[in-house]
């Protein structure tokens, strides 16, 4: 009797511990991006993202690459180093060819456009393949900004117009194919580097320039070594939410839901964010000295697009998904 009895109480507790959904207590979501804590995407994450899902996470952050080294994020996070990271295309591109097609200059249009693009079903595909294959979500889409040529030489040294007057210039790109590839169809000579090692690359004149959108450019002081930005405005530019799935199963279907929106939130804190310092830091800049002007964009856009083209990328490009890209924009 008392065997039976036992057998069926644990009986009972093994089917409701079974029954019941999982509902994390307190997760500890580490967070690693070579960005600083005064990022537009960082201030979001701490400031939208962490109180909207404290009550069962700790969001630990670490800046400037202090964790994990620029471009080695999903790593960290497909073998439970960390939870998240804001991962570039760039960086997916290096596991699933694929993504080049987020990392094509001019493709983007603009933040509309690129938040469209990545709500759209034409997502879907790509992000299940991140999922299945390396155990990570893509949440939201943050908007880095229109990504333009930052240089040390002022322009009476060197005027941008087109693509032929960077023959021989040493630009600074991050690490990665798709972004080497970049630097080449702008027309420079593009050297690989990590994002915390530019500001002193510059200072010290071992590259000639690097390229980032206007918001990065004032955070990281690079406008203290520099002198001219020509807005070539050549990627508008991204980085994905990216979420352990073996944290996210964790979580209850509940609390995956407050920190999906948790993530779209911060997302759009910081898109409107990155946007206004945008529009604002032209006049910032130009007060700090340095020379801001268009060149030839047509120019530039003619070039890119068609060394990417001519280039082995578009042979990874789904069929028809840059029809569907072109057709979310204007
Ligand atoms: C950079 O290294 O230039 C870059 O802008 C690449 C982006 O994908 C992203 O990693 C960014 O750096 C960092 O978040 C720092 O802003």
């Amino acid at each position: 009797m008392t065997f039976s009895f036992k057998s069926n109480a644990l009986a009972l507790m093994l089917s409701t511990a079974l029954a019941l959904p999982a509902m994390a207590e307190n997760l500890t979501i580490r967070m690693s991006t070579p960005a600083s804590d005064t990022d537009q995407r960082t201030i979001a994450l701490a400031e939208v993202f962490a109180p909207a899902v404290a009550d069962f996470a700790t969001y630990q952050p670490h800046y400037n690459s202090s964790l994990i080294a620029q471009g080695s994020e999903l790593e960290a996070i497909a073998s439970g180093d960390i939870e998240m990271s804001i991962a570039s295309a760039q960086e997916l591109a290096q596991y699933f060819p694929q993504f080049s097609i987020f990392t094509a200059g001019y493709v983007h249009q603009n933040a509309d456009h690129q938040l469209a693009v990545f709500n759209d079903p034409l997502m879907d595909a790509f992000k299940e393949t991140v999922e299945t294959e390396l155990s990570v979500k893509l949440l939201s889409v943050m908007y880095l900004g229109r990504r333009q040529l930052n240089l040390r030489q002022c322009p009476d040294e060197l005027k941008v117009s087109t693509p032929a007057d960077l023959d021989g210039v040493n630009l600074r790109m991050p690490g990665s194919d798709s972004w080497q590839f970049l630097g080449r169809a702008l027309g420079a000579n593009p050297t690989p580097m990590a994002f915390t090692e530019v500001y002193t690359a510059l200072q010290t004149g071992s590259v000639d320039g690097q390229d980032n959108p206007l918001p990065t450019v004032v955070d990281a002081k690079f406008y203290e070594v520099t002198c001219q930005i020509a807005l070539t405005s050549h990627l508008v530019d991204l980085n994905y939410i990216a979420f352990s799935k073996e944290a996210w199963d964790k979580l209850s279907t509940d609390q995956q839901a407050q920190l999906q929106k948790a993530a779209d939130d911060a997302a759009t804190s910081a898109r409107n964010a990155q946007l206004q310092k945008e529009e604002e830091l032209v006049s910032f800049l130009r007060e700090k000295g340095l020379e801001i002007y268009e060149p030839d964009v047509a120019a530039f856009r003619k070039a890119v697009q068609s060394a990417y083209l001519d280039s082995d990328f578009t042979k990874s490009w789904p069929e028809g998904v840059l029809e569907k890209i072109n057709a979310l924009g204007e």
